[in-house]
């Protein structure tokens, strides 16, 4: 009788054993599945930042203007402008946003309330063209939201 007892308690802890490697082998194919699914995910939502030019130009803008009215380039090299909006967003005009455009280049960047961004662009053609900020004060008729990009040979 207690011999079948303790048979009985073997055989059971042999399950009991058996049924933890199974989850612990469960286990490990989830994480293994997860792994996976997380790597491809990450490639597939993952954006390389945007590419940046040698030649980086920092302009700054707030309700005045521009910090340069006249921006120097060279024809044929890229150029990567940084935009910084030192207006808060509190600003009725525009909440803060600037913007530098340049229609002939078909380049045109927003910089959020007290942020920078980036556009990167290579000039085709020399000459002098306008650049300017269309968001805030009475848009690009405004003559202090405005400036030169000269590009040179
Ligand atoms: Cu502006």
């Amino acid at each position: 009788m207690s011999e079948t007892i303790k048979e009985k308690a073997a055989r059971k802890q042999a399950q009991l054993k058996k049924q933890r490697n199974e989850k612990a082998l469960f286990g490990a194919i989830v994480l293994v599945v997860l792994g996976i699914a997380g790597f491809l995910l990450f490639k597939s939502f993952y954006k390389p930042p945007l590419p940046v030019a040698d030649n980086v130009i920092d302009v700054s803008a707030d309700m005045s203007g521009f910090s340069m009215t006249e921006i120097r380039v060279k024809v044929g090299q890229p150029v990567t402008i940084r935009l910084r909006s030192l207006d808060n967003s509190h600003h009725t005009d525009g909440a803060g946003k600037h913007q530098w455009a340049v229609d002939d280049f078909n380049v045109s960047v927003i910089a959020p309330a007290e942020g920078t961004a980036t556009t990167t662009f290579t000039p085709t053609k020399t000459g002098t063209y306008v650049f300017y900020c269309d968001i805030c004060c009475g848009g690009r008729a405004n003559p202090s939201m405005n400036g030169k990009l000269i590009v040179e040979g």
